[in-house]
């Protein structure tokens, strides 16, 4: 009878001790929430981003509450309220513009809530507001067109004049890749920036944007045009088509990006410069989201690197962009 009580009570210990072990190994294996603010989906680009930072969040076992803004600020700073007032673990912020974000990102550090900015930047007086950046280092970009204009004006004496297709108003690459380009042509007298005017990043608002620039600039006169980003190149592109002026031909048509639309267009001589910005930014921002997690340190910026792909290039190297 002895025996059998021994055995009974070496039974329920063992199964007392299972049933704690998975109790804490559960515990350990909290799933974290990630409340996810993005932009919108104005270009396939940001398509593109977005499903990166989906497919690396799902893939590193988090769950992720996807608010998609529709280029709306007011929705982004409702949609982060709704994650504070859900009390998520962290908060990934894509922000559509510099400015505007001081009140919302206080209440986020009011709740102990940390924020990382994906792809865009704030302004750096509300840098102390979130934990750290991962993103291209966007002035570099317009740095980077500015080197390819020199060097394909080099044997050129007369002036050169630009029109700039610009992104988003107040947005970071919009400020960026136009304070860039500035930058990397002041020492060039040669350069004259003749027209600058928003199209939003959007192949729509490209096209309409250099339709608009036509009513006041004659595009003969027209050497380079300089667009944000690929899906306004395309409008360009476009329009230009309907017009007895060749892109890429009988005027210079520099991008950033790096879609496989412009590649596509670079490889047919219809564009003659694409800055590569890529968006699949989702595995370094979920290694940067663990570590801001287990509360380990990390740099304030991490930057994604981009190359050039021009006329000057070897285009049959060229990957397949998927985006
Ligand atoms: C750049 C990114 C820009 C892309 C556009 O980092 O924020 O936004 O260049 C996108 O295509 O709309």
């Amino acid at each position: 009878m002895k025996r059998f009580s021994f055995l009974v009570l070496v039974i329920l210990l063992l199964t007392s001790c299972a049933a704690r072990n998975s109790r804490s190994s559960n515990e350990e294996k909290k799933q974290y929430v990630i409340g996810f603010s993005q932009i919108g989906a104005e270009s396939s680009w940001r398509e593109r981003n977005t499903e990166s930072v989906l497919e690396a969040g799902k893939k590193a076992n988090y769950k992720i509450l996807y608010e998609n803004a529709n280029q709306s600020q007011t929705e982004q700073i409702k949609d982060l309220r709704s994650f504070i007032a859900s009390r998520v673990d962290l908060i990934i912020l894509t922000p559509i513009v510099e400015t505007g974000w001081k009140h919302v990102l206080e209440e986020a550090a009011d709740a102990n809530i940390p924020v990382v900015i994906n792809d865009r930047l704030i302004s750096k007086e509300d840098s102390h507001l979130y934990k750290t950046f991962v993103g291209p280092d966007v002035p570099i970009q317009g740095i980077q067109t500015a080197d390819f204009l020199k060097k394909k004006y080099k044997d050129v004496q007369e002036p050169i004049n630009i029109v700039e297709i610009q992104g988003s108003k107040d947005a970071s690459p919009a400020i960026s890749r136009h304070d860039g380009l500035v930058e990397g042509l002041k020492d060039d007298p040669r350069f004259h920036l003749v027209a600058s005017v928003h199209g939003d990043f959007m192949l729509s608002k490209g096209r309409e944007a250099i339709k608009n620039v036509t009513k006041s600039h004659d595009l003969k006169q027209v050497d380079v045009i300089y667009c944000h980003n690929d899906d306004m190149a395309d409008g360009v592109v476009s329009y230009l088509e309907e017009t007895d002026i060749k892109p890429g031909k009988d005027i210079t048509i520099c991008s950033v990006d790096g879609q496989q639309s412009a590649i596509d267009l670079l490889k047919a001589g219809k564009i003659n410069c694409v800055i590569e910005c890529d968006p699949n930014m989702g595995e370094k921002l979920f290694e940067v989201v663990t570590a801001v997690l287990e509360g380990k340190s990390i740099p304030k910026e991490n930057y994604t690197t981009g190359r050039v792909f021009s006329e000057y290039s070897d285009l049959t190297k060229i990957d397949k962009r998927g985006y």
